[in-house]
Order: structure tokens, then sequence, then C-alpha cells
């Protein structure tokens, strides 16, 4: 051990990266999709100044066997934009999805939740306490101060509901989402917590995306990070962050009928990806919400009950694990223009090829 301490400040000293890299895996073996002899555990290096960090890290290479191995992630696509098909989500009950694009595919089911599951998650954030909501790896305040609202990328307020084995309600949810993502089941409990979000008159998010997108997010390489579920590590404001998000799946619950505004829309849903790219470097901030929401065409209208659910990340064709950014995914809310907005957010997080044998932080089993 103390030979591991001495090596690792050597490491540390000689090399100021802050973070655990991967050696490139010999290739001839990168379809080894459960790598049940640790060929690629063989290949890692550490090269953490910061020793506790390494040992959080160093804890995952012996970690127990049931973490070794993840199923494949489930990835499924419309025939056609507004393809309506039945789907068993509880006993008793058909309910109906509807695809409203292809690129990213986003479903669309209504009276997914009950009225009474809607109201029971809006009494346990508020009983949590709703505090004003931030972004990713930013300091909202200073645009609070410095911009005017409709520049502002966020407003709303939030509380985090975690997830409790003996939560009957949140629980039997999950069941709803395993069904509707056709997930395996260890990905939903991996997952993180419930974010509800609450808009008022004017509140809105401007379009953004729920993952990182390693390789350009703020100009900063985000690829050898741990993905944020699978850390403890905390995100520092002003430096950036410790680690990227790997949000496979968003599903986006309504939690009541809003009376004017507060669409969520996906301003580059269904456009090619060149499309994409002149959009975002072009004069206009398709982005700004409050100001093109009208311009977008596929928008969703909330409506008490009703979840809707998008890929963020295609799957690995590889490895079945996480695979690249969908870019048509960028999404957000438009303004409330009349009433209050209420909303929940559940990401299901996976882990890309290399961060596979790191378990999640969430599991509700070890909370
Ligand atoms: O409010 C909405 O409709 C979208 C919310 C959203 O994009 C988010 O919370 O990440």
């Amino acid at each position: 051990m103390l030979l591991m301490i001495g090596q690792l400040a050597e490491a540390g000293r000689r090399n100021l990266d802050r973070y655990c890299e991967i050696r490139k895996p010999d290739y001839s073996k990168l379809f080894l999709l459960e790598d049940p002899w640790g060929y690629l555990d063989k290949n890692l290096k550490c090269n953490f100044p910061d020793i506790d960090e390494c040992f959080e890290m160093e804890q995952f290479f012996d970690y127990k066997p049931q973490y070794r191995r993840y199923e494949h992630l489930t990835y499924y696509l419309p025939l056609n934009v507004d393809a309506t098909t039945d789907i068993d989500l509880v006993r008793g009950k058909t309910h109906q999805i509807t695809a409203r694009s292809v690129v990213p595919p986003i479903y669309e089911v209504e009276d997914f939740l009950t009225d009474e599951e809607c109201d029971y998650i809006i009494e346990r954030a508020k009983a949590e306490g709703m505090a004003q909501s931030g972004v990713f790896g930013e300091d909202i305040n200073i645009e609070l101060q410095s911009k005017p609202p409709e520049e502002v990328s966020r407003i709303s307020d939030q509380a985090w509901l975690y997830l409790h084995e003996d939560d009957k309600v949140i629980n039997s949810i999950m069941d709803r989402i395993t069904k509707l993502t056709k997930m395996p089941r260890k990905y939903i409990d991996d997952s993180e917590a419930i974010q509800v979000v609450n808009y008022g008159v004017g509140g809105h998010y401007h379009a953004h995306m729920d993952t990182t997108r390693p390789e350009f997010d703020d100009d900063k390489d985000y690829r050898a990070l741990p993905c944020c579920y699978q850390t403890k590590c905390e995100i520092d404001l002003n430096l950036g962050s410790c680690c990227k998000n790997c949000r496979y799946i968003t599903v986006l619950f309504y939690l009541n009928d809003v009376e004017e505004g507060g669409e969520t829309a996906f301003p580059f849903a269904d456009f090619r990806q060149r499309d994409v790219d002149d959009l975002r470097k072009g004069k206009i901030d398709y982005l700004n919400l409050s100001k093109y929401c009208k311009k977008v065409h596929i928008k969703v209208k909330p409506k008490k009950g009703k979840a809707i659910m998008w890929y963020n990340h295609e799957k690995d064709s590889h490895n079945g694990l996480l695979g690249p950014v969908i870019d048509q995914a960028f999404h957000g809310g438009c303004d409330v223009k009349k009433g209050t907005k209420w909303i929940a957010n559940f990401w299901i997080s996976a882990p890309p090829f290399e961060h596979r044998n790191k378990p999640s932080v969430f599991n509700i089993k070890n909370n």
C-alpha cells in the first residue's frame, strides 16, 4: 500500500492532469463486451495527484462482480413521426405511445401518471424545499444579475426527490418507466434522483442538452472525466466540473396543466446534422426560447400526467453501451405565459465503454 501511495504521489508530481485516464485498449479486444478476465482493467493507469480521489477510483477495479456486467442498452426507433401504438404499462389499462420525431426518437404518452401521483410528487418536492435551479457547470446567479430575464438560461425553482425502496408511489412509476424505455431495471435503479421543477410566469429554460457533449461543451474536453452518476465529486462552479453527465434517456413528466405557454421545444429535432451545425453557428440564437419558441416545429404542450421520453445519445453499435451524443436532442421549456408549470425530470444514465465497470452512486439499494 505504501509503495502504491509513493507511486501515486510521484505520478501526481510528474503529471498535473487531474483525472484518471485509460490507456488505449488493444483494439483487437475492443469487442469483448463483458471482459470477464478484467483484461481492460489491467490497462487502467491512474494520474491523480489527489490521492483520496485516486483511491475512490481504485475501488472500482476490484468492485464486486455484479457491477462488472452491464446489460446492453435498448434503443428503439419509431417507424415514422406520429406513429401511434398501444403500450402495456399498468394492468387493466392500455396506454398509447406516439412518436413526435425520429432524430432523436421522442415519444409521448398521455396519462402516464395519475392525477394523484402528480399531486404527490409536487407535495413531496414542496416538503423537500424548492430552491432556485442551476445550470450544469455554470453560476446562474451571475446571469440573473447581469442579463435581462429573456436572456437568462434558466428561471425556475427545483427540488430533488431521492428514490427509496419503500416509496410505493415512486416505485410503481419506476416500474412503468422500465416498461416504457424497455431498459434493464438496473439502469433505472442506478439513475439520478427525480428533479421536480416549477416555473412561474416568464419562467423558462433555454434549449440545452441534458447530457455532456464530451468533446465540445464549453470548449472543454470532458472525455477522460468519469460520469457524474458514478462519482460523488462536487461540481465546482468556478473551475468547471469534475465529471460529465452521461444521461442516455430523459423522461419528463408534466405534473399540471399550464394555462398558456410552457411548451417543451426541440428546435433541431429531425434536422440533418449539417443544418444543426449551420443553425448553431448562425447569427440567430435559436436556443433562446423566450425569443424563438414560436419558430420551433416540434413542441410538446404540457398536460397533467403526460410523459415524454427521448434519447440524448445513440447506442454504441460496437459494445451496446453509451454511444455518441445526438445533437438534435437540444430542447428546453418555453416561457410560461399564464399560470404555473410543474414538471419532473428523470434521467437514465449509462456508462460509456471505458467506465462500464464503475458502479453508480445512486443505486437505491445502496442508499
Ligand atoms: O420545462 C420543460 O419543458 C423542459 C425542461 C428541461 O429541459 C429540463 O429541465 O432539462
